[in-house]
Parts: C-alpha cells; sequence; structure tokens
C-alpha cells in the first residue's frame, strides 16, 4: 500500500513538471516582430559587418554609412538595391520572413576589389 502511493506521487511530481514545461514553452521566440537594428558601414571593399544573424520575422533595419566614396548594397533574396551615398546613413529595411544564408554584396563598382565586396544575412529559426 505504501509503495503505491509513492508512486503515485512520484507520477504527480512529473506531471507537473511536464505540464510546467509546456507552459513555458510558448514563451521561446525573442519578440516576435520586433525590431533587429545593425548600424554598419561599407568602404573600399568590406561591409562591417559583414555576417549579421537575425531571427525569422524580426523587422530588420541596416544603418549603413559608407565611408569612403558611394557603394551599394544589393540583399536579393529580399528584394533590396539602395545605392550608399558617402557620409550619409542609409536605413535598409525588410522583414527577415525565411529561413536561411543569403549573399549580399556592394552593388557599385567601387574599384578592383568591388566584387569581392560581400557579406551574408543569416536569417535563424
Ligand atoms: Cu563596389
Amino acid at each position: 500500500m505504501k509503495r503505491s502511493k509513492t508512486y503515485l506521487l512520484a507520477l504527480a511530481v512529473l506531471v507537473a513538471l511536464a505540464l510546467r514545461a509546456l507552459a513555458q514553452e510558448p514563451a521561446a521566440p525573442s519578440a516576435p516582430g520586433g525590431v533587429h537594428e545593425v548600424q554598419m558601414t561599407a568602404k573600399k571593399y568590406e561591409f562591417n559587418p559583414n555576417l549579421i544573424t537575425v531571427k525569422k520575422g524580426e523587422h530588420v533595419k541596416l544603418v549603413i554609412t559608407a565611408l569612403d566614396r558611394e557603394h551599394g548594397f544589393k540583399l536579393e533574396a529580399f528584394g533590396i538595391d539602395q545605392k550608399l551615398k558617402k557620409g550619409d546613413p542609409t536605413t535598409i529595411e525588410f522583414t527577415a520572413d525565411k529561413v536561411g544564408t543569403f549573399k549580399f554584396q556592394c552593388s557599385e563598382f567601387c574599384g578592383f576589389g568591388h566584387g569581392k565586396m560581400k557579406g551574408k544575412l543569416v536569417v535563424e529559426e
């Protein structure tokens, strides 16, 4: 008799723990629809940072300043191709609505290293 009581008690504790874990789960996705702002610079021949990681569903706001001359920011997967005027912060906004790794690159010919001026946007689940 005593054994089955202990067993029931253990079961009740397990059920309580499981319910608590389930109740906490929906809180996990960090701020759906939140704004993710990144300050960036562009110069011959690099973007800094050149690796941007965001979460799916976030509204991404890139504020990019071209330091040495005019450059461009092309993120084809999200239909973005924006000129970056020298010394003038340009804001580019989009919603990261798909998961994956997407390349971006300079879209304004800026010299012999232009073809290597690129980076990656990683959108995580
Ligand atoms: Cu360029």
